[in-house]
């Protein structure tokens, strides 16, 4: 059996989604991230990255990072592209997402790593917002006429979900971005995310 470690709110919520979806049963195991368990000798065996998500394989085994995670459940649960064209965009979308998007809204959450010095907190923060303010509207743009990312319902689309979360908890207008939040409406009906917004709280 599967096993998702996540934390509430985080970006483990995709993978927490995608599993839902499938009905398939897994062990759900909480990773209390204020409390710095992440960084614990038992969870760094887990993931020496130090990181949620992370996936218990079935052979007990792990997989960490979501540009890993989410294919591999993608392809077991039939929410990934099989032709290469359509497979290459999904990678290229989740790359990007975990490179550029993911780190910009870190500059505004935890300055300190990318600074030593706290006079240059404030700025990180600021500048970070604005930067994942237009990365979030671009993405408002790839959902423009289009009910989900790609052809069919998909493991980007709940990572989509995931940094629609977070421009909420960033404070960033995100009634302004008409289609991501018609998306955003389309996932909450969904009976898997709304048993995943219940069970992590998710204020939307
Ligand atoms: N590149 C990683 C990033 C994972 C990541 O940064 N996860 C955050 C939660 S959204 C985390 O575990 N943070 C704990 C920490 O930074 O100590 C991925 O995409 O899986």
């Amino acid at each position: 059996m599967l096993t998702l470690c996540y934390c509430p709110g985080a970006c483990s919520m995709a993978a927490h989604i995608t599993l839902e979806e499938s009905g398939e049963k897994y062990n759900a195991r909480r990773v209390d991230l204020g409390n710095g368990e992440q960084r614990s000798a038992e969870y760094l065996k887990i993931n020496p990255n130090g990181r949620v998500p992370a996936l218990g394989l079935d052979d007990g085994d792990f997989i960490s990072e979501n540009a890993a995670i989410l294919p591999f459940l993608g392809k077991r649960f039939g929410l990934w592209a099989t032709e290469p064209t359509a497979e290459a965009k999904m990678m290229s979308f989740i790359g990007w997402v975990a490179s550029s998007v993911h780190p910009a809204q870190a500059h505004i959450g935890r300055p300190e790593r990318y600074a030593s010095n706290p006079a240059s907190h404030d700025d990180l923060r600021a500048t970070g917002k604005k930067v994942f303010h237009g990365y979030l509207n671009q993405i408002d743009g790839m959902y423009a006429g289009k009910e989900w990312l790609f052809d069919k319902y998909s493991v980007t689309d709940p990572y989509a979900f995931v940094l629609y979360t977070w421009g909420i908890r960033r404070e960033i207008p995100m009634h302004e971005m008409k289609h991501y939040t018609a998306f955003k409406d389309r996932m909450l009906q969904r009976p898997a995310v709304q048993r995943v917004v219940e069970d992590e709280k998710i204020k939307l």
